[in-house]
């Protein structure tokens, strides 16, 4: 793993989100990271590339960058992310790998996202160490409180809405299974699948410190543009919310 301290974007306070203390990840920072979460998608994009895609959203105002490799070969991937670390270096942007812990430590990634049926989190910060941040997909509560009992940085509710991006999804949680896993975990979260420009307010207001994103950005005809949208929606939001917090729920 790396130990450059990442250059922050105007967005992301001066410092990395790995800091030098005990458990080396800074939860405030963190947070702030996960507001606008890039998921990667290259059969979304026909045409362009995924670096393409990761350049253009970082210059539209991604917080944090997942590469998502699901027909890839595991050279294609270690390829694709070793580009995307690249153009994220000097940025402030954390570089998560979807799936594969081994990918993420050939590449010098930030971290790795986990699904239920991926490799388990005790072993994966194992293999990370404690420095790495390691995010959870969680379909239900029990999945979220067991992710944050055994030690993950954040949580992905997944999914919130319908989406055509993925299609083993458990059915949506909707706006009420965000208030509902927010009020029983403490480490940030994360709402995915369906979200877009328009319904991003809701899932924040629900709870969620972020937004990630596939299809609203990758598939977009002008993915800075696209991303600048989603930023402003989202800054401008998160900065209601500071005034009006959520009523807590359940
Ligand atoms: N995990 C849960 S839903 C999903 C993933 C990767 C896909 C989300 O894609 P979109 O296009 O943002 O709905
Ligand atoms: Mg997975």
């Amino acid at each position: 793993m790396s130990e450059t301290r990442r250059q922050a974007p105007h967005h992301v306070p001066q410092s990395s989100v790995r800091t030098s203390r005990d458990r080396k990840i800074d939860q405030a920072l963190l947070t702030q990271c996960l507001a606008l979460y890039l998921v990667t998608d290259r059969d979304l994009c026909p045409g362009r590339s995924t670096r393409e895609i990761v350049a253009a959203a970082v210059a539209g105002g991604v917080t944090c960058v997942q590469i998502r490799e699901k027909n890839s070969t595991t050279r294609a991937f270690l390829e694709e992310a070793g580009s995307v670390h690249h153009i994220l270096r000097n940025t402030g942007v954390p570089l998560i790998i979807n799936d594969r812990v081994d990918v993420a430590l050939a590449v010098g990634a930030d971290g790795v996202h986990l699904g239920q049926s991926d490799m388990p989190l005790f072993e994966a910060r194992k293999l990370l160490g404690q420095d790495a941040i390691i995010g959870i997909s969680a379909e239900n509560l029990d999945d979220a409180l067991q992710a944050e009992e055994h030690g993950a940085d954040y949580i992905a509710i997944s999914p919130v809405f319908r989406t055509l991006t993925k299609t083993n999804t458990a059915l949506p949680l909707g706006l009420d299974g965000i208030a509902l896993l927010r009020a029983h975990v403490s480490i940030p979260v994360v709402g995915i699948g369906g979200i877009d420009a328009h319904n991003a307010p809701q899932v924040l207001r629900a709870g969620c410190h972020g937004v990630a994103v596939v299809s609203a950005i990758v598939a977009a005809a002008d993915p800075q543009q696209a991303a600048a949208e989603l930023k402003h929606i989202i800054t401008r939001t998160l900065e209601e919310s500071c005034t009006n917090p959520p009523t807590p729920a359940f």
